[in-house]
């Protein structure tokens, strides 16, 4: 991949594949949207990408969980992984470069009835956007946030990324990283996320269930699914796919999600670590939380529009 992408491009611009009309059909009589409707240009990753799996596996899941086009919508920031809403064929943004998460917490507040992915990579998720991804998890925004990590900046072609590990040569560490990487688990588990998976483009039917239980997940689900940068990093995840005689380890069923330390430990496993869901509680959403404060409001002052209660609150600022 090798043109650096402008930011917030409006999708569905080419205009040749219209998005299916809402049929006025009731749910249960509406066809599954198929690949070919939900699939949109086409992806323009090197041969080999560990991104086709993912984009491949979110049709699935569309087609699966009979998700239609007005139900869903992708959201990205920048980079080789999110380019990933341009290949949707859907409602959605190619957003700035670590801002993917708060345009997509604005879509969510405000539509609670849709679901909300945003799918990027490990530079956007963890460099640029890193505050954004600890303060969207500790708010626990209801939306799944994929992370598809390469341990390499990919579309800027091969710079050190924060999960890139100890020693590797890139463009920015002729002499190899000498910083310690990331935990992308422990990360996630610390700033707040109530839903923390891991997975593997090369694991298809576990990046499925993976996507589904996050979907399902009530506030900010977040997934670390390892795909593989063939151009800049071949080879980084050879020790978790068993056809290059590494292992794909699940973590083991007696794991209690809902024991936060439990999830730190697991997640302190030597590399390439064990997958599945390391962490899962409820706790209230902000979508939930704010709905409130605005319906408590709203009962305070029946009878006024939206802008006139607006008015109201810009008079008691002056
Ligand atoms: C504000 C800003 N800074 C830097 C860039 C250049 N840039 C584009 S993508 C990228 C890193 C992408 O890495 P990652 O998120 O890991 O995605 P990948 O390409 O590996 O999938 C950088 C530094 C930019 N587009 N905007
Ligand atoms: S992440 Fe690597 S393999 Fe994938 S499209 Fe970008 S440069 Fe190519
Ligand atoms: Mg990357």
């Amino acid at each position: 991949m090798n043109s650096l992408a402008f930011p917030f491009v409006p999708l569905n611009r080419t205009g040749s594949i219209p998005l299916t009309p809402v049929p006025s059909l009731p749910d249960s009589d509406r066809k599954p949207l198929t690949k070919k409707e939900v699939s949109a240009d086409h992806p323009t990753w090197c041969p080999g990408c560990g991104d086709f799996s993912v984009l491949a596996l979110y049709f699935k899941m569309i087609e699966k969980r009979k998700l239609w086009h007005e139900k869903i919508t992708t959201v990205a920031g920048i980079g080789c992984s999110s380019r990933f809403p341009y290949f949707v064929q859907a409602h959605g943004a190619h957003y700035i470069h670590g801002r993917a998460l708060p345009f997509a917490s604005g879509i969510s507040l405000s539509r609670p009835d849709l679901h909300v992915f945003v799918f990027g990579g490990d530079g956007d998720a963890f460099s640029i956007g890193g505050n954004h991804f600890n303060h969207t998890a500790r708010k626990n925004i209801k939306l799944t946030y994929v992370v598809m990590d390469n341990q390499v900046y990919g579309l800027t072609k091969n710079q050190t990324s924060p999960t890139s590990p100890l020693g590797r040569k890139s463009k920015t560490d002729a002499w190899g990283s000498a910083d310690r990487p990331i935990n992308p688990m422990k990360q996630a588990i610390s700033a707040g996320a109530t839903f923390v998976g891991r997975t593997s483009a090369t694991s298809p039917n576990h990046v499925l269930e993976m996507m589904e239980a996050a979907m399902d997940h009530d506030g900010f689900s977040f997934i670390e699914c390892l795909s593989e940068c063939v151009e800049f990093f071949p080879g980084a995840f050879d020790a978790a796919i068993p056809r290059k005689g590494g292992k794909f380890e699940l973590i083991p069923p007696s794991h209690d999600v809902t024991d936060e330390y439990a999830a730190y430990r697991l997640s302190d496993n030597p590399w390439p670590g064990q997958f599945g869901i390391f962490y899962k509680v409820n706790r209230p959403t902000k979508n939930a939380s704010e709905a409130k404060i605005i319906a408590d409001h709203r009962a305070k002052v029946t009878g006024l529009a939206d802008w006139q209660i607006l008015q109201k609150n810009f008079d008691r600022m002056k």
